[in-house]
């Protein structure tokens, strides 16, 4: 590329798995967009079918996909992503959300994009999600974190390589839990800014995106990290995504469909005592898109996006991802999806399921020293 011509700006958004990032992601590609600017996305996971891709398609975003491994180990694959949007339309910039389990992305993602395309992005300083709900219980230590520790050394490690961290959610705390957090974070990672927001109404986006402006020494926080310990985190969690096709005789209501199979999954995997990651359902129905999460045991289920439609058709895609083996969370997502289909007088057809535990990363690139 001709170094005349402008570098796309390149702005990865990291955190852990329902912390916020695809949120954090559609409210900035609207405020670029608002400015005029050209925006691609770029979504992940290790499988197919991704509840973030419809989503973001859905509101009316270019997305690529690199499905089926994490960026870190197919950077290749997150290359032809980005060349597939510049093929439709030369982005300015550029968003992409690494797995939520992935860790070592400075030196795995962010090392490789700088050194190996100097002239063509100009990679912002990388900002990393706390989600409240989990941070709580794994930065204060506490016996019963949700999840094990070696899931915890994901979650911190995730922190530690930040070069600024984003308190989402702030919709949802009192200024008590802001203040524990804030010390938490401050003590945890000393000196790192730290940005308030909440992305669900776009307070503290202000100051988000001057965090994400600045020029500098950035992306440089390279972790000294334990691959068997990340390895076995990411192992203990059972991982699911399942294609549907919805059909009833009498119309039935969309966002009954996506909310119905979370809060069943809920009740299921707390009775068996599973600590959910992040569950997602996006119900899709002609141009229409309804969307459930779950992002812990102990917060409610929420319809995130609501369609307001009825239908007698509708495709779905869920997604989970929980602490329980895949075959067993395989056997919560079949009743739940039975169950909320027998209520609503619909009958579902499973196109297709992958359910796994993800297996050891092996980066394509890591850098041991910054540029
Ligand atoms: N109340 C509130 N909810 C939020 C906020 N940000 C995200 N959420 C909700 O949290 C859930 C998870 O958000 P996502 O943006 O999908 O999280 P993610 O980090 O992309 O999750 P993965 O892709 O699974 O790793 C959704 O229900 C969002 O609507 C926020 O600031 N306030
Ligand atoms: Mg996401």
């Amino acid at each position: 590329m001709s170094s005349s011509v402008p570098k796309i700006r390149f702005i990865l958004v990291g955190g852990f798995l329902g912390a916020g990032k695809t949120t954090t992601i559609a409210r900035l590609a609207n405020a670029f967009r608002e400015q005029g600017q050209n925006v691609g996305i770029v979504t992940n996971d290790q499988a197919t079918d991704l509840v973030d891709t419809h989503a973001l398609r859905g509101a009316g975003f270019d997305v690529g996909e690199v499905a089926g491994s994490c960026f870190c180990c197919n950077f290749n694959g997150l290359e032809a992503a980005v060349r597939e949007l510049e093929s439709h339309q030369r982005p300015d910039v550029i968003l992409a959300e690494p797995v939520g389990s992935c860790t070592d992305i400075v030196a795995t993602v962010v090392q490789p994009l700088r050194r190996l395309y100097q002239d063509a992005f100009a990679v912002a300083p990388y900002g990393v999600i706390l989600k409240p709900s989990h941070g709580r219980k794994i930065l204060s230590g506490a016996a019963k974190a949700g999840f094990s520790p070696n899931a915890a050394y994901i979650f911190r490690k995730q922190l530690e390589e930040a070069d600024f961290l984003i308190l989402n959610r702030m919709d949802e705390l009192s200024p008590d839990e802001v203040s524990q957090l804030g010390e938490l974070l401050g003590s945890a990672y000393p000196g790192v800014p730290v940005v308030r927001t909440s992305a669900k109404t776009g307070a503290g986006f202000d100051a988000l995106l001057q965090m994400l402006d600045q020029q500098g020494e950035f992306g440089r926080r390279i972790l000294d990290l334990d691959y068997d310990v990340y390895a076995e985190g990411e192992a203990e969690l059972g991982w699911l995504n399942s294609s549907l096709r919805i059909t009833a005789t009498e119309p039935f209501a969309l966002d009954d469909l996506a909310l119905g199979i979370v809060q069943r999954l809920q009740q299921s995997l707390a009775a068996s005592n599973s600590e959910p990651a992040h569950l997602k359902v996006i119900g899709i129905s002609g141009g229409s898109h309804a969307v459930a999460n779950l992002v812990s045991s102990d917060t409610p289920a929420a319809l995130s996006l609501a369609s307001n439609r009825r239908t007698c058709r509708a495709n779905a895609v869920v997604n989970a991802r929980a602490s329980v083996d895949p075959q067993i969370l395989e056997q919560h997502v079949r009743t739940a999806v039975q169950e909320t289909c027998r209520s609503l007088e619909a009958t579902a057809e499973f196109v297709r399921t992958q359910s796994f535990r993800p297996g050891r990363p092996s980066p394509t690139y890591r850098y041991a020293e910054a540029v």
